[in-house]
């Protein structure tokens, strides 16, 4: 793609950049102390992933991010805002497939590249804090925690139906498949019974959705809680026992226990462990076929609305306590596994997917809750309306949201169900059968089971030399002299683990790293989490709702738990970002040819530049698209800045000051002033730019008026550089250097407005007759009562209302209005 033309810089951009970043970096002007006596301020925009190249679209997730961070830092806060890398993950190996590269090379050498592009946009990282998943210093705490929570039990290996990915041949954590699809790769995702290790995120379900200690976009909180998906109903056993089996009922899971009368078919999910035992021999083979077909079938697929709802008869019926009636077995593949009890009680009357199927499968449809002006007739479709119960036994004539209640404690009471709870979130499935990522410390041993790694042997090092090309097996199942073990209890000959963990791992609990670093004794510092933690602003994409962002809050629970820390919550604030688009206004990518390289204009505008237009584009959440006219535009206004900053005050030395102008400019600088900061201080970077613009526009006319003092001239200018600071960094340092001010502006507060100054020196006076508008009057802030009162009654529009009446009192309201009462 062509780089459009560009505005020429009234000064060398690049050179300022360079000659402040190095300058910064000598000084150490960025680096965060612990032991600084100034109140914490945790900033952290979410680390990217080293695919190579800084885009666009880092950049305008991490400047504005560190615009605001520097806001703080000038509020008078100690700003910790870290950078690292989250540098575990498929794409290095898919990519080191692909080139014949090693995972570990191509990951350093864009850390590297990154690094460089990372420091080009003038942050105030502390790169001395920067962390790296993929070092074994990083990796070895995610094992300690692994550990900790295999302890606790909440890290556990079972056999069940996992998301398998056929193309990136590893499973999938239910957060990664994303309608049906790998969340990567857009394969279909099928199921494979695999023994994996899982973290039990399901037990904090009910503290996950307690959202009362977040300040976050309720959009995100909202998905969470679907995510979590908590559904009170009960579970309720249909009979079987006439089979002689080792169970003597099948449990179903229903949100509407009222319709149990309703009940015509019980249908098992194609994955059920106790199918087998229920299908009957004449039935087997359709059964087989059946639960074949099933599998490689999503369950997208499976739920999707309007699919035809097929089943099978497995030959077996069971009996529906509460009214004695038999009832077939089917199977169907409407129902999931993963929910509830693997079991629906179908009541085709009053659930549109049991009706249909009943239609589909010829059952019996039965009304037990009555549709309005209801007479007998057959139902078209599912009535899932309140209303009266029918053909209910003794809970007839009830209003069926009454007789919930009622049903619930006679089965309770009967023993025959129970209230119960169901979530829709799975157990965190975090074995994956691929190569870069964290080995998980366990070792299997004939005698002793599954044995965890002792804490001395961490790390357990991700060995070097692997093949990668996924098989569906974990690379490092190959590697023997990593395999093959002694048993850390009984030393006898074992089996390392070879599954590695889930990225997302990393990055459940990197924020707590960049306290301590380099700690080889801790994961992180239990004081400095004391004193920094949690995170006081967040800011990064939405897309992470369900995943990384849940994830960290399940974390933060479980070191709670163990003792580690003190707070249940990672991030107290969260912003989200909205998406940078091309300048055609659709998604940025390659075959489009619409992608933006920030280097290209980093390179010829200068950061700054770069910076304050990915901030004006449009409001940060909501994001918006480049345009080349737009950052010209820009670009033009910051050389206004430069110039209009640097011209001499001295001739104004000699001018015949006027005290009005003095005052409105006054009036200007501390109007911008307020709103500026209260911008920024709200992430409204954009219209924080455009009351400066104005505020600059204001400033030269009063130049050209030359009314003005030099004093006040020179502060107006000073509270603009100020205020640029924070988005503009490299050339208000240098112009704050020009006009000889002490450096560094960025350890300058940030200006204060003085409402005094800001004020208005009119307002508008509204006189009213009875409470009723009569008049308005222009009239100095300033005011008495008695020259208000005055006024108004002098008002001709008021003379004449009141003549001849008696006036029985007159209220004042400071500032807004006088009320005559006749
Ligand atoms: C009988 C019934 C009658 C139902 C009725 C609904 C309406 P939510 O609200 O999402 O929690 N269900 C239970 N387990 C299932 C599974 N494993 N796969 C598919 N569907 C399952 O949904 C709860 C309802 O979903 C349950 O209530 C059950 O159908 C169905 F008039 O039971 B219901
Ligand atoms: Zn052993």
């Amino acid at each position: 793609m062509t780089i459009p033309r560009m505005t020429q810089m009234k000064f060398n951009p690049l050179d300022i950049d360079q000659k402040w970043q190095k300058r910064w970096a000598k000084d150490k002007l960025y680096q965060v102390l612990d032991d600084d006596p100034r109140p914490t301020w945790y900033e952290l925009t979410m680390y990217p992933y080293p695919s190579g190249n800084l885009h666009i679209g880092h950049w305008y997730a991490m400047a504005p991010a560190d615009a605001h961070a520097r806001l703080r830092r000038m509020q008078g806060f100690n700003v910790l805002h870290p950078m690292g890398f989250d540098a575990f993950g498929l794409p290095a190996e898919n990519a080191a497939i692909k080139r014949g590269i090693h995972p570990q090379q191509w990951t350093m050498a864009n850390i590297k590249n990154m690094r460089i592009q990372l420091r080009s946009m003038g942050a105030i990282y502390d790169w001395e804090r920067e962390i790296v998943c993929a070092d074994p210093g990083y990796y070895k705490w995610n094992q300690w925690f692994f550990l900790k929570m295999y302890d606790a039990g909440l890290a556990y290996r079972s056999k069940a139906p996992a998301n398998w990915c056929p193309s990136c041949q590893t499973v999938l954590a239910n957060e990664q498949v994303v309608e049906g699809e790998c969340e990567r790769c857009n394969s279909p995702v099928t199921k494979r019974e695999l023994d994996q290790w899982r973290l039990r995120i399901t037990k904090y379900a009910d503290q996950l959705l307690d959202q009362s200690k977040l300040e976050w976009p309720e959009k995100i909180k909202l998905m969470q809680t679907n995510w979590i998906g908590r559904s009170e109903g009960a579970e309720v056993g249909f009979d079987v026992s006439q089979y002689g089996l080792e169970f003597k009922e099948i449990k179903s899971f229903t949100t509407r226990i009222d319709t149990i009368y309703g009940v015509t078919f019980v249908a098992m999910a194609p994955e059920h462990p106790l199918l087998h035992q229920l299908t009957k021999s004449k039935q087997q083979n359709k059964v087989l076929k059946y639960i074949e077909k099933a599998k490689s079938e999503s369950e997208i697929e499976r739920l999707a609305v309007g699919r035809s709802k097929t089943g099978v008869f497995t030959g077996s019926y069971c009996v529906n306590r509460v009214n004695g009636t038999k009832i077939p077995v089917m199977v169907a593949d409407y129902v999931l596994m993963g929910y509830g009890t693997g079991i629906v009680m179908g009541v085709p009357g009053h659930d549109q997917r049991d009706f249909e199927f009943a239609r589909q499968n010829d059952l019996p449809i039965k009304v037990v809750i009555t549709p309005p002006e209801w007479e007998g007739e057959e139902l078209d479709e599912a009535y899932v309306g309140e209303g009266i119960q029918v053909n209910s036994g003794q809970f007839d004539g009830l209003l069926n949201i009454d007789a919930q209640k009622k049903i619930i404690d006679f089965l309770e009471l009967q023993g025959w169900g129970k209230r119960s709870i169901s979530y829709r979130i799975r157990d965190w499935l975090i074995s994956r059968q691929r190569y870069w990522g964290t080995p998980i410390p366990i070792v299997y041993c004939k005698i002793c089971g599954i044995v965890g790694v002792p804490p001395s042997e961490l790390p357990v090092l991700l060995p070097d030399d692997a093949e990668f090309k996924p098989t569906g097996e974990s690379p490092l199942k190959g590697i023997e002299e990593f395999v093959n073990v002694k048993c850390p209890k009984c030393k006898a000959p074992a089996k390392r683990e070879t599954d590695t963990m889930d990225t997302f791992f990393d990055s459940s609990w990197y924020f707590m790293r960049f306290l301590s670093p380099r700690d080889d004794r801790y994961p992180f510092d239990p004081e400095l989490a004391q004193k920094w933690a949690p995170v006081d602003q967040y800011t990064g994409g939405a897309e992470h709702a369900v995943m990384h962002l849940l994830y960290a809050r399940f974390f933060s629970k479980v070191l709670r738990d163990l003792g580690l820390v003190k707070f249940d919550e990672p991030f107290k604030r969260l912003f989200n970002q909205g998406v940078i688009l091309g300048e055609d206004h659709e998604k940025m990518s390659k075959s489009r040819g619409n992608v933006i390289d920030p280097d290209d204009y980093v390179k010829v505008l200068g950061a700054d530049a770069v910076r304050c237009f990915l901030m004006f584009l449009g409001p940060w959440d909501q994001g918006g698209p480049w345009s080349t006219a737009g950052i010209n535009g820009t670009a033009r206004w910051l050389n206004r800045v430069w110039q209009l900053t640097q011209r001499d005050h001295r001739e104004l030395d000699n001018v015949q000051t006027s005290n009005q102008a003095n005052r409105e400019i006054q009036r200007s600088i501390h109007k911008t002033i307020g709103s500026v900061t209260e911008d920024l201080d709200k992430f409204k970077f954009n219209t924080a730019l455009a009351r400066l613009m104005e505020y600059t526009n204001n400033l030269n006319q009063y130049w050209q008026n030359k009314q003005i003092s030099s004093v006040i001239w020179r502060d107006g200018i000073q509270k603009l550089l100020l205020l640029l600071a924070p988005m503009a960094p490299h050339i208000t340092e240098e112009l704050w250097e020009r006009l000889g001010f002490e450096y560094s502006i960025h350890n300058q507060p940030i200006p204060k407005a003085d409402l005094r100054l800001a004020a208005d020196e009119f307002i508008t006076l509204i006189v009213q007759i009875n409470g009723k508008l009569r008049d308005k009057l222009e009239v100095p802030v300033s005011i008495s009562e008695e020259k208000a009162k005055e006024l108004a009654m002098g008002s001709s529009k008021i003379q004449a209302q009141v003549m001849g009446k008696q006036i029985i009192k007159v209220i004042y309201v400071a500032g807004k209005l006088v009320n005559i009462v006749l």
